[in-house]
């Protein structure tokens, strides 16, 4: 404690009195960024400086990063350390109201607390297993010490349960990373056990970041009427969650007009997602390996965020509501079956009638395709299995919005106060900026490549006349 206080004074006197300034605009920026359990974090911040003072003006002066539906964990400083204490558990989380798991998380959460650091930073990290098997802790992207990367068996001895492992190093870097496991992987990481951290650069940002988002990707086989996530499913998964919410209990991104906004994305899922914004092009701006050299950035809107990578999306915010997803359309939908026949445009008034005779309330689901879904969960006509959740909900403005899983939206508008959060309703979109209903038949024939049929299509099997088919 003495040894640290002398360390502070004398870097504070041979640095000027930079560090008192930088401390105060930190302590504003978290302020003005209320996130839960963050508010003991400026005090003890303020109370040393970092091991490593690196002497650039800015250094600590960030906009600290919001992980939606998440919180950051406090840091404790001593002597020059900044410790944080991760507690793996077991615990009960919500993925939208009615669907309720016992998961595996670290704090009380899936995914954990994100951990925010800055380069340079000396980082302590305490891992105590309160799980009943081992576990160990990859410090997923950070160059540290070969004994430090947390490959139980490789790196060190597995943690057991009950005990407390101690990580220590540097941090040389600065970007989007990830922790998770490396014991039990399967297992451990598809009940939930991971999180983010995320490393400010120590010379600040090239461009001022307003609003720092930050999703972690995954998928969870929970499947209709249980309540344990299966970890031995690859592929058919029930559920995808940006930070282990599903649509539309996952919060929107909100920013003002003009601010730029990043969104930081890791995925520790079993599949690629290609992560879709409506409205304005963003650049990717960085990766794993940190922030791009900006000759590297490109435009898009669609990134694919690939299993085990991170993306850091940037763009200026354009007033509206913009939808915000994984462009996997099975990812946008909640508790899927994955053996229902395929009933588009198969009329089941027949089959219905004699299914209802042995299994009352059966409803034949699907022949002008799934739309009908919500609609039907929504008037209570088909109670689900128990713990489960619609494929398709969430109320718009115009209708229902028939998306789950992986969406969310991007509300910006021009009014807001610089670090406000709070979800600012429907967009109020100027006259004569959105779409309508109009009568078609003053517009004439449509141009079509082939006749429209002259009756619905069935099912019976209708002779085809090869030789009028055209190719090309
Ligand atoms: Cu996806």
């Amino acid at each position: 404690m003495t040894l640290s206080r002398r360390n502070w004074f004398g870097w504070a006197t041979a640095g000027a009195l930079a560090p008192l300034g930088l401390l105060a605009r930190r302590a504003f920026a978290q302020e003005a960024h209320p996130q839960p359990a963050q508010g003991a974090a400026p005090a003890t911040e303020a109370a040393t400086p970092a091991a490593q003072p690196t002497g650039a003006a800015a250094r600590g002066d960030y906009t600290p990063v919001r992980t939606l539906n998440g919180w950051t964990l406090p840091p404790r400083m001593v002597d020059g350390v900044k410790e944080f204490h991760l507690v793996a558990e077991e615990i009960e989380h919500e993925f939208a109201p009615g669907c309720v798991a016992k998961c595996w998380g670290y704090n009380g959460t899936t995914p954990g607390p994100t951990i925010e650091a800055v380069e340079g930073d000396r980082v302590r990290l305490y891992v105590t297993n309160n799980l009943p098997e081992h576990t160990s802790m990859h410090w997923h992207g950070l160059l540290l010490p070969s004994g430090m990367d947390g490959v139980g068996g490789l790196s060190q001895p597995h943690i057991k349960p009950g005990e407390t492992y101690v990580y220590e190093f540097t941090l040389r870097q600065h970007g989007t990373h990830m922790y998770h496991p490396h014991a039990d992987e399967m297992t451990q990481m598809a009940v939930g056990m991971m999180g983010l951290f995320i490393i400010h650069p120590a010379a600040g940002e090239p461009e001022r970041i307003d609003r720092d988002y930050a999703i972690l990707l995954h998928n969870w086989a929970l499947h209709p009427g249980t309540y344990r996530p299966d970890p031995s499913v690859m592929q058919d998964f029930d559920l995808w969650t940006f930070n282990s919410k599903v649509f539309p209990a996952i919060d929107a991104i909100v920013a003002r007009s003009g601010e730029r906004v990043r969104i930081r994305i890791g995925n520790l899922s079993m599949w690629n997602h290609p992560i879709h914004m409506h409205g304005p092009r963003f650049a990717v701006t960085g990766g794993d390996g940190g922030r791009w050299p900006r000759a590297l950035w490109r435009n898009e809107v669609t990134e694919i965020v690939g299993v085990g990578q991170t993306r850091d999306l940037e763009f200026v915010a354009v007033p509206g509501d913009w939808a915000f997803h994984c462009h996997m359309a099975h990812h946008t939908m909640n508790a899927m079956g994955h053996e229902i026949p395929n009933t588009l445009g198969v009329d089941q008034s027949g089959v219905e009638a004699k299914i209802r005779a042995m299994l009352p309330g059966y409803m034949a689901m699907g022949e002008t395709g799934m739309a009908e879904h919500q609609a039907h969960t929504e008037s209570g006509h088909m109670p689900g299995p128990e713990n489960t959740l619609p494929m398709m909900m969430g109320q718009g403005p115009f209708g229902p919005l028939e998306m789950g899983g992986m969406f969310t939206v991007i509300k910006v508008r021009d009014d807001l106060a610089r670090g406000d959060y709070a979800d600012p309703g429907w967009y109020a979109h100027p006259r004569g900026t959105v779409a309508s209903r109009v009568d078609a038949s003053t517009l004439g024939e449509p141009v079509r490549r082939v006749a429209p049929p002259r009756s619905p299509p069935t099912h019976e099997a209708t002779p085809v006349d090869h030789s009028k088919m055209h190719h090309g």
